[in-house]
């Protein structure tokens, strides 16, 4: 969403001078009682988690709310030498894709597992834009437990969005791309005939959590944006954003923003599901990487799939269509009730609210305009349920709090506005610094949103926070919506950048907490259950430490025989059987960073020495009063 800051040449010159534009007063009052709202007393816990996205920094980022207060950064696409991930040799598979090693993405969205659509705290989901990727994280661990890359997909921006019992994950390719069995190595001129826009149905284990890719719908040439699943009534159904119906392959911001309206697209996903099942579709061969962590024994696996069931427009011709939106949408956001579906057209001046029921009715009665690539149109009318006027400029965004409204984000007026689903009034609005994107209410896209706050996550900070640099500080605000009137109480900084985000009451996770791995459960194919079996093995040029970690000493410490060009793999288990006392490992000279072990787990730090000398090594966490003891040598003679 970066680009929207250079509107520039479009043809909506008059909104270009409002981009970012600065709400006066910004040192604006926050209300008088806005410390003891977000104040959390030391010792006191935070009521919600809150999830946000890292965008290109290519983590997860944990908060607590209100406090506001930085709990965690979870590595999910990117390598984290904090604790080792894409370091270590366990984790390295994690990162694996059809392009080999890719230590890095782009993560914008979201999303809590539901059960009736209901946050139920079991699984977080995330997604990669660049090297299109859904991670699974286990809220259990807090570690990401399963990745999977994404065939015939580019830029996957339109994910993951879930249905309500965690059926579906689903996710739509921003880039038109040509599928695999049509051959990528195309003139970027034939984009017309030869570019899909495809969408991922993922399957979800209910148990287990594990994903698979069940089928992908190949839909006309079109960038999909955003989504989100139906609920209750509209629960079978799946609605996507859509920009660029003009098809343009070069300078978007002119040629993509010609047409009056793009489209909101409408997939029926238990009729594509049934018609997946029912041996429609072709087999498109391809090849694409499922990456998973196995937790008792602590490794991640990396498998390739070759082949993936893609869906034709002409399967599907009674299970989607497109909706006129008014224009180059991007949020597509629907109500708890399932009946309202939100478009925000970026550079519409008005919200368009249409309604499931008349949809419904709109296909039964054949209230069609034409058709978009064989796709039919419904009429904008037919389906529209009605227009919430003069909301702003640039809306992006809808959360709903439960009580019957929705909250919306302005990025150019650089503003929330509150709305009634109902009449379509606007009742509220509140100035934000600077310039939202996202925006999020603990469970606000959810069936049954938890209200009480709403947290604008912006774009611009300018002078919210002390300078440092070019780059500022990445912005949060924190806004009571419990009034009539939402009231601004906290700016916090987040990692860069934050799109969208999830938060739920902290109970739903906390309780489940995995403190420490049982040793005993270890079933690593190196682990080191004692001290006395710690050893050091040869095999050929291949040296395997065997080594175990307590408070506050290595096993073995000592270690020689070790040559030039040895291949050396440091496979250290922790042997504590407590919360909180990981050990830490590191070795001088190593470009695969250092470990960080959780009690009970074992992992592997590869290191190749391209020296003779004398080595230390040391535990990198502070663990004990004599941490600074946990210490050894490893002495490397010449090859
Ligand atoms: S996008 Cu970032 S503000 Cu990637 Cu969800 Cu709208
Ligand atoms: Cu172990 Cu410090």
């Amino acid at each position: 969403m970066k680009s929207l800051k250079l509107f520039g040449l479009s043809t909506v010159i008059a909104l270009s001078a409002l981009t970012g534009c600065k709400p006066k007063g910004t040192e604006t009052a926050v209300s008088g009682d806005a410390a003891e709202k977000v104040y959390v007393a030391p010792g006191k816990y935070d009521e919600f988690y809150n999830f946000v996205s890292g965008g290109f920094n290519g983590q997860v980022n944990v908060y607590g709310l209100p406090s506001g207060r930085l709990l965690k950064v979870l590595p999910v696409f990117a390598v984290n030498p904090e604790n080792g991930y894409g370091f270590s040799e366990e984790t390295k598979p994690m990162l694996q894709t059809s392009h080999g090693f890719i230590p890095w993405d782009d993560q914008h969205h979201l999303a809590l597992s539901q059960t009736n659509g209901e946050v139920d705290g079991r699984w977080l989901f995330a997604n990669a834009n660049n090297t299109p990727r859904v991670a699974r994280l286990d809220l259990k661990t807090f570690k990401t437990a399963e990745i999977i890359e994404l065939p015939n997909s580019a830029g996957n921006h339109s994910s993951p969005f879930l249905t309500e019992n965690t059926e579906f994950v689903v996710a739509g390719t921003r880039f038109a791309v040509p599928t695999d069995d049509k051959n990528g190595d195309v003139p970027i001129n034939t984009f017309k005939e030869n570019f899909k826009g495809v969408i991922s149905f993922i399957g979800v284990n209910k148990e287990s959590g594990d994903m698979d890719i069940s089928f992908q719908i190949e839909a006309p040439g079109i960038n999909f944006d955003l989504s989100h699943a139906g609920k209750g009534k509209s629960g079978d159904w799946f609605f996507f954003s859509c920009y660029n119906s003009e098809k343009a392959n070069t300078l978007l911001e002119v040629n993509a923003s010609q047409n009056d309206k793009d489209f909101i697209m409408a997939v029926n996903w238990k009729k594509a599901a049934e018609l997946a099942k029912s041996g429609k579709g072709r087999k498109v061969a391809t090849e694409y990487v499922h990456n998973k962590w196995n937790e008792s024994t602590h490794s991640a696996t990396s498998t390739v799939k070759k082949e993936v069931l893609v869906l034709s427009v002409e399967d599907m011709k009674d299970a989607m269509y497109f909706i006129p939106c008014p224009k180059s949408p991007h949020g597509c956001d629907v109500d708890p009730t399932g009946e309202y579906i939100v478009g925000s057209g970026k550079l519409a001046a008005l919200i368009p609210v249409f309604s499931f029921t008349k949809i419904q009715k709109a296909i039964a009665d054949k209230a069609f305009s034409g058709e978009y690539d064989g796709v039919k149109v419904i009429k904008y009318e037919a389906a529209l349920y009605g227009e919430v006027q003069k909301p702003g400029l640039g809306p992006l965004h809808t959360e709903f709090d439960g009580q019957g409204n929705a909250i919306t984000s302005m990025f150019v007026s650089s503003e929330l506005v509150r709305w009634n689903i109902k009449d379509l009034k606007v009742i509220d609005r509140v100035p934000t610094y600077y310039s939202t994107g996202h925006l999020m209410i603990p469970g606000g896209d959810s069936k049954k949103p938890f209200g009480k706050y709403v947290v604008a996550y912006n774009k611009i900070t300018k002078d919210r926070y002390l300078p440092t640099g070019p780059e500022l500080a990445q912005s949060a605000q924190l806004f009571d919506i419990t009034g009539d009137k939402m009231k601004l109480l906290l700016d916090f900084p987040t990692f860069g950048e934050p799109h969208y985000a999830q938060a739920l009451p902290a109970a739903l996770i906390s309780k489940n907490q995995v403190k420490f791995f049982k040793i005993d459960d270890n079933k690593h194919a190196y682990v080191t259950k004692g001290e006395a079996e710690s050893k050091v093995v040869r095999e050929g040029n291949k040296i395997h430490v065997y080594m175990t970690s307590i408070r506050s000493h290595f096993a073995p410490d000592n270690i020689e025989g070790i040559k030039v060009g040895d291949e050396v793999y440091f496979h250290v288990t922790n042997l504590e059987q407590d919360w909180d006392v990981p050990h830490g490992f590191a070795i001088k000279g190593n470009e695969n960073a250092e470990l960080l072990i959780m009690p009970g787990e074992t992992c592997t730090l590869k290191w190749v020495p391209k020296k003779a000398g004398m080595y230390p090594m040391y535990c990198t966490d502070f663990c004990s009063a004599l941490h600074q003891e946990m210490q050894g040598y490893v002495r490397v003679s010449p090859a």
